[in-house]
């Protein structure tokens, strides 16, 4: 008998294998052994799925609950995933090898999208307008019904939780589709979820591949809304096949961030964050700053100080305390990422730092790349790993230029001390997320999202609330007038 773990799907509270009994293994990248399997969803599975939260919206009590209980029933999740916050953490070190410590503070922000959207909609849940008419109106945000949610594997909880708080905190039920390369923490969120009391089909765990269990989520007309992070590619197959049955998405993509650094930075600080931003959970962000942008006059003294700041980290087990910095989360992962650095170097880039292990491990250390020309893959394309491209800049509207002229749009990064300047730049910016002196800060409240191939619509705060609802008018006639 086999000792792997085994992840199943959770639907209508219990936690099954597929109807026809596929699995799929699950992979440890530190270790590159299979440590568990997972349920495979097929069509069958996914229509499973999706009747159970059907039934648990048109029938079931979680939309109409009230706020203030479903919003204890949120926070009573919130609490038992603090209570096992290593258990969740080492699920996520374990199958994509982040540092446990990276790891526990992503669980801690996920608790906190579910303890924020819990409060969000008991605050927020509708305005009043006094008419001159003689009228008042107001609005509705009741709930738009079962939510396809599909989230990606660099932060298998966090993203995951993301999409579910707001989904079912606004009254709506909603499935889940983790990546099947880190199907392991979703599904122990879905066991929680269970244990919290949350009813039947409240919260499913379809596990899964992106097709057929993914496109069977988004393609069924059952489905009021999707919502989905991952590649700009698999997004425009997911807004197509939401199309089918006009259900509104919200694709969060791919990013190519840029991160100016101006020659009046604090460069201790600029080189801090230069590297958070790029080798943080190995560069396997949609958010990372990897396309970097340094005034001439400081190029020299920043790159010294930046490659040593990334030759630095401590690299090794995700478990070890010590570690900031491990192998890339899966072998068809770790091999795009070694292709962009080979053509980096065939393109005519001078690789400063960095570069494959060659351990037989899948790590490809911290590195940083100049010299690329402008329309060079590695430059131009989402690497999702740890590869840095720096180039110079002479003035701030060449540097404008140079970090708009890209298909993403997500975010960007400045660092200056001069607050004009600041306040210049990032209104120029053409990206959903600007940070000033600082990176990976959010505030819930504020819109999150891209632009161009970086998605499509925003969540956060009232932009969740948008999306995640129907919203209504009604108008009250309080005067008759003439
Ligand atoms: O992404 P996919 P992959 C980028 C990053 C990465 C590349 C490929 O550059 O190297 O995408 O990663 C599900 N219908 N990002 O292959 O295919 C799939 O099962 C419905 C950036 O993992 O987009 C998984 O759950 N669902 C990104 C999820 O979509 C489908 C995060 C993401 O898979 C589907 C991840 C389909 N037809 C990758 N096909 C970010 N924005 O942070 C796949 N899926």
């Amino acid at each position: 008998m086999s000792d792997l773990q085994f992840f199943g799907h959770i639907i209508d509270n219990e936690e099954v294998d597929s109807l026809g009994g596929e699995r799929f293994d699950v992979w440890n990248p530190w270790t590159r052994e299979v440590w568990a399997q997972a349920a495979d969803g097929m069509a069958a599975d996914a229509d499973r799925a999706v009747a159970s939260a059907r039934r648990a919206f048109d029938e079931g009590p979680w939309p109409r609950l009230g706020r203030v209980e479903r919003g204890k029933a949120i926070h009573r999740l919130a609490d038992l995933m603090e209570a096992r916050t290593d258990d969740l953490a080492r699920m996520d070190s374990t199958n994509m090898a982040k540092p446990f410590e990276q790891a526990k503070h992503d669980v801690a922000r996920s608790v906190w999208n579910f303890r924020f959207f819990a409060d969000h909609q008991r605050d927020h849940c509708g305005e009043t307008f006094p008419m001159d008419s003689g009228h008042h109106t107001y609005s509705e945000f009741g709930p738009a019904g079962v939510v396809a949610a599909i989230s990606p594997w660099n932060f298998p909880l966090m993203m995951a939780s993301w999409k579910i708080a707001p989904a079912i905190a606004w009254g709506n039920t909603c499935i889940i589709k983790p990546s099947e390369d880190t199907p392991a923490s979703v599904t122990l969120l879905g066991r929680l979820a269970v244990e919290a009391g949350f009813p039947p089909g409240v919260l499913n765990v379809l596990n899964g591949h992106g097709a057929p269990a993914g496109s069977s989520l988004t393609g069924d007309d059952r489905v009021d809304r999707v919502t989905f992070t991952g590649s700009s590619s698999t997004g425009k197959l997911v807004m197509a096949s939401a199309a089918t049955h006009l259900a509104p998405v919200s694709l969060e993509l791919g990013g190519k961030g840029a991160n100016i650094v101006f020659e009046d930075a604090d460069l201790d600080n600029a080189v801090y964050w230069a590297v958070e931003a790029i080798f943080r959970n190995a560069g396997q962000i949609c958010l990372a700053g990897s396309r970097l942008f340094v005034h001439r006059s400081i190029a020299e003294e920043f790159l010294r100080r930046f490659v040593s700041a990334a030759e630095a980290l401590t690299i090794g087990d995700p478990f070890d305390p010590a570690t900031r910095f491990s192998s890339l989360a899966s072998k068809r992962h770790f091999e795009k990422v070694v292709s962009y650095v080979e053509s980096a170097r065939l393109l005519g880039g001078t690789v400063l730092t960095g570069g494959v292990a060659d351990d037989g491990s899948w790590i490809v250390r911290p590195t940083i790349v100049t010299d690329l020309p402008l329309d060079a893959s590695p430059y131009c394309e989402e690497i999702f790993g740890p590869v840095c491209v720096v180039n110079v800049f002479d003035t701030e509207a060449e540097a404008v230029h140079l970090a708009n002229d890209t298909r993403y749009g997500l975010n960007a990064m400045l660092f200056t001390e001069n607050l004009s300047r600041a306040h210049r730049v990032a209104s120029a910016l053409r990206a959903g997320t600007v940070w000033v002196n600082c990176f990976f800060i959010r505030d819930l409240r504020t819109p999150f999202g891209g632009v161009g191939d970086s998605g499509v619509g925003r969540e956060g705060g009232n932009f969740s609330r948008e999306f995640f609802t129907e919203p209504k008018a009604v108008v009250m006639q309080i005067d008759r007038k003439g």
